[in-house]
């Protein structure tokens, strides 16, 4: 069937499908490491490009690659990378770009080891990386330098949900020859097509939304085009972050409900933002679907919808906090976000931990700062829960 005018939940059920000799409806698991050549010179012809077989499952799999066309259609791009986790997404596509002496220029509150890697491990080959707060264009503009080759954004960040503007993003990038790059997890292109705004790469932590079920680690990268996506599947392949055929088969049944997810997901955020917003015991509270977001007009213009990951602080800081985390029954105390069950975790002292005092003060990511991933249980529970441990505090 012809998928290119079929809407976004008929994609997400049907796009990748393959056909095999068993009329299997469903993709099946291909747990091979290797593959049979059906002779030498077909072997030495997968290998030169002028047959499309498969030789190595670190270099393609036909599991993997029904999730790879199934997202890069989802994200209307040119083709998927399938990787180990998102950190592995990441990596790849900063070791792809970046050569010793280039800079990038990154949204300060990113998730904190895209961060810490390049401070840590990429600074060791004289890789330069500058963080700034993206949702000011005008900082983008004062931080590239002749050597800038990368501005790389994630919108919403995670965890202060700021908004960056892709499409001004793309335009910038265009004027000064670099490749922008978008993580699009917190959105997913249910509520957010990166691409169709400009940029050139968008990558993912599949872990999260898209396969939805808190049961594997994963990530994914989608090019524009061809250049690109041969450039950093040749970084995937040669440094060994593929995806596993069972991660892929985990995560090519997890999407195929994303937009019935995100639909309830986000119903309920709506209701608990509000909640939390008139709360007395709440201080500020930070979600793309309420006016006081600060980029409450650009949230509505770049994403079809607000998602539901929500930052909030207490009066009385962060013990109040751990009060609140300590006392919620319902919300699993957990890191990750996106899944099926409501999640709260503390950033600063959890996934942003590696990340210097200061940098995260001047990132945003304040000590009081709680997120709160919305799940698609009943929300008159969630907010229930909330308001139990809220009187505790
Ligand atoms: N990008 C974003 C926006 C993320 O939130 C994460 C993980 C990653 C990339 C990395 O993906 P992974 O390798 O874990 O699949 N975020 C986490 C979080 O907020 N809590 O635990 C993990």
């Amino acid at each position: 069937m012809n998928l290119e005018d079929a809407g976004f939940s008929t994609k997400l059920i049907h796009a990748g499908e393959i056909e095999d000799q068993f009329g299997s409806a469903t993709v099946p698991i291909y747990q091979t490491s290797t593959f049979r050549f059906k002779s030498a010179q077909h072997g030495a012809d997968c290998f030169s490009g002028a047959s499309d077989g498969y030789i190595y499952t670190r270099i393609a799999n036909p599991t993997i690659r029904a999730l790879e066309q199934n997202i890069a259609a989802l994200e209307n791009g040119f083709g998927g990378i399938a990787t180990s986790s998102g950190m592995a997404a990441i990596t790849s596509v900063y070791m792809a770009l970046l050569n010793g002496g280039d800079h990038i220029i990154s949204t300060a509150a990113v998730y904190g080891p895209a961060r810490g890697v390049l401070e840590q491990d990429f600074a060791r080959f004289q890789v330069e990386a500058s963080f700034v707060n993206t949702a000011d264009i005008e900082e983008i503009k004062k931080a590239i330098q002749p050597n800038s080759k990368v501005l790389y954004i994630e919108t919403p960040a995670n965890p202060t949900m700021e908004i960056t503007d892709i499409a001004a993003c793309a335009v910038i990038a265009k004027e000064h020859g670099l490749v922008l790059v978008v993580d699009n997890t917190f959105c997913t292109p249910y509520l957010q097509k990166p691409l169709d705004l400009g940029a050139d790469v968008v990558l993912h932590s599949v872990t999260k939304f898209i396969n939805g079920h808190a049961d594997i680690v994963g990530g994914i990268i989608i090019t524009k085009e061809s250049v690109l996506y041969k450039k950093i599947r040749h970084c995937m392949v040669y440094m060994g972050c593929n995806m596993d055929p069972h991660q892929a088969y985990m995560v090519l049944r997890g999407v195929k409900t994303l937009s019935v997810r995100i639909d309830r997901n986000q119903d309920n955020a709506i209701k608990v933002a509000a909640f939390l917003e008139t709360h007395p015991k709440v201080s500020w509270i930070k979600y793309p679907g309420l006016a006081s977001h600060p980029q409450f007009e650009l949230a509505k213009r770049q994403m079809s919808g607000p998602g539901s990951i929500i930052s909030f602080g207490l009066k009385g800081g962060l013990e109040a906090g751990r009060k609140l985390m300590d006392n919620v029954h319902l919300a699993v105390l957990a890191v990750s976000l996106g899944g099926v069950e409501s999640l709260i975790q503390h950033p600063a002292s959890m996934t942003h931990a590696g990340i210097s005092v200061e940098d995260k003060q001047e990132a945003g990511i304040t000590d009081d700062l709680v997120r709160f991933s919305v799940g698609i249980e009943n929300a008159e529970n969630i907010i229930n829960d909330l308001r139990q441990a809220l009187e505790k505090v």
